[in-house]
C-alpha cells in the first residue's frame, strides 16, 4: 500500500477510513527505553543531524506501537541551528538561545534556509520513507510564534513576557521577525515533503497564550501564509497548539486540513468551533496514561466516540507523551483505538 492510501492520510483528507488511525505526539522520546539507549551520552543536537540515529529513533514507536503514523525525529529549533544560530538544547530545559533576538540587528541572523543546511534531514527522510513502506512519515516545524517565543525568551517560558512585549511595543520588529520565520518554516516543510513526507505538521505550541484579536492581527497573517504556500506540496497540514480553545475558529481560518484539538475542549465542540471542511486531532490528556487502565478505557472510547462529530479524526493525545508514560499503556490504547474504530 501507498502512505498517500493510508487510513492516516485518508482521514486528514476527510476520506472514508477502516478504522481510525493513531499516532502520538512526542511518541519518538524520552518515554522508551529503547530511546533513552541509544540517546546515551549524544547530546539532543548532534543526535538531530545524525541520519542512522534519526531513522532508528523514527521508526522505534511504529514497530513498538503499530500506530499509523511515524513523526520525524527532530526538533523545532534545528533549522534554526541550520542557519547559525547559537542555540543549544539543554537536557531536562529545552531550546536556550545564546542571544536573545530582541533588535533589529540582532533580526540579521535570520536568514532564509536552503536544502544545503539540512542534507542530515533530507537523506533521513528518504531512508526513512523506504524503510516505513506504507506508513506515512509526518515532517514538522516550529510556528512563527512559537519560534519567536524561544528565539526572544532566550529559552522555555511561562509567560511570554518579551515575546509579548515586542508583540505589543515594536510591532516593526515583530513583523519582521515573523515574516523571516514564516519564510524558514515553508521552505524547511517544503524540504522534508520533497523528500519524501506524506504529512506536514506545524507545531504552535504556545500561541494559546495570545487573545483572539491579537492572534488575528500578529499571528494569523503568518500561519495562513505557510498553509497557503503548501497547498500545492498536494501532503495534508496539520495545526497544533496548546490552549488555542478560544482560538480553534481562527486556526480554522488559517487553512490546514487538520486541526489539532489539546484535552481542554471536547472534539464535538472543537468541531463546531473549528468549522466545516477540516478534519481534527486528538485529544485525549496525556496525564490520563499516568492513571491506571481502567480509567484509561472509557476516557479513550470517549474521544473516539465524541471524534465522530468531526468530519475526520485521527487520534491522538492532546500535546506530548509524558516522560513518565509506562509505554505498554500507549500500545495497549493503540490496540483499542484500531480495535474499536473498526467495528
Ligand atoms: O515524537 C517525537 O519525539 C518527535 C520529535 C520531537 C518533536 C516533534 C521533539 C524531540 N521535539 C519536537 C517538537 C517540539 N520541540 C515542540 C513542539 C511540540 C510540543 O509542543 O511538544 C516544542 C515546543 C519543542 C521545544 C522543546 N524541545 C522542548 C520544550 C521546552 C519548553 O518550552 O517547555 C524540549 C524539552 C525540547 C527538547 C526535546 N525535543 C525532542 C526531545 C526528545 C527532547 C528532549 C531532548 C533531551 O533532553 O534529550
Amino acid at each position: 500500500m501507498n502512505p498517500a492510501e493510508s487510513p492516516f492520510v485518508r482521514a486528514c483528507k476527510r476520506l472514508p477510513v477502516p478504522h481510525t488511525p493513531v499516532w502520538y505526539m512526542r511518541q519518538a522520546g524520552r518515554s522508551l527505553p529503547e530511546y533513552r539507549a541509544v540517546r546515551e551520552g549524544v547530546p539532543m543536537l548532534t543526535a538531530c543531524a545524525t541520519p542512522d540515529l534519526i531513522v532508528e529513533v523514527t521508526m522505534q514507536p511504529v514497530r513498538r506501537y503499530g500506530v499509523d503514523a511515524a513523526i520525524f525525529f527532530s526538533d523545532i529549533v534545528v533549522p534554526l541551528k541550520a542557519i547559525g544560530v547559537d542555540l543549544d538544547i539543554k537536557p531536562g530545559v529545552g531550546p536556550v538561545v545564546a542571544e536573545p533576538i530582541r533588535s533589529a540587528e540582532a533580526l540579521g541572523a535570520l536568514r532564509p534556509i536552503e536544502p544545503g543546511d539540512v542534507p542530515y534531514v533530507t537523506e533521513a527522510v528518504r531512508i526513512l520513507v523506504k524503510e516505513l513502506g506504507p506508513v506515512p512519515l509526518i515532517g514538522f516545524a516550529g510556528a512563527p510564534f512559537t519560534l519567536a517565543s524561544y528565539l526572544i525568551e532566550g529559552g522555555p517560558s511561562k509567560n511570554h513576557d518579551h515575546t509579548k512585549a515586542m508583540m505589543y511595543g515594536r510591532p516593526d520588529l515583530w513583523h519582521d521577525l515573523m515574516d523571516r520565520l514564516t519564510e524558514i518554516t515553508i521552505e524547511y516543510l517544503r524540504i522534508q515533503a520533497e523528500a519524501g513526507a506524506s504529512a506536514l505538521q506545524l507545531f504552535d505550541s504556545w500561541v494559546g497564550a495570545v487573545a483572539p484579536d491579537d492572534y488575528r492581527a500578529f499571528v494569523l497573517p503568518y500561519t495562513g501564509r505557510i498553509f497557503a504556500a503548501l497547498a500545492e506540496l498536494d501532503v495534508p497540514r496539520i495545526h497544533f497548539g496548546v490552549g488555542t480553545g478560544e482560538l480553534l475558529g481562527l486556526l480554522g481560518e488559517a487553512g490546514a486540513d487538520v486541526v489539532g484539538v489539546d484535552w481542554r475542549v471536547p472534539l464535538d465542540r472543537a468541531a463546531e468551533r473549528v468549522g466545516p471542511g477540516r478534519a481534527l486531532q486528538g485529544n485525549l490528556d496525556p496525564a490520563l496514561l499516568l492513571a491506571p487502565w481502567e480509567v484509561v478505557e472509557p476516557r479513550a472510547r470517549e474521544v473516539l466516540e465524541r471524534g465522530r462529530a468531526a468530519e475526520g479524526h485521527v487520534f491522538n493525545l492532546g500535546h506530548g507523551v509524558l516522560p513518565s508514560t509506562d509505554p505498554d499503556q500507549l500500545a495497549r490504547l493503540t490496540d483499542l483505538v484500531h480495535a474499536e474504530s473498526a467495528r
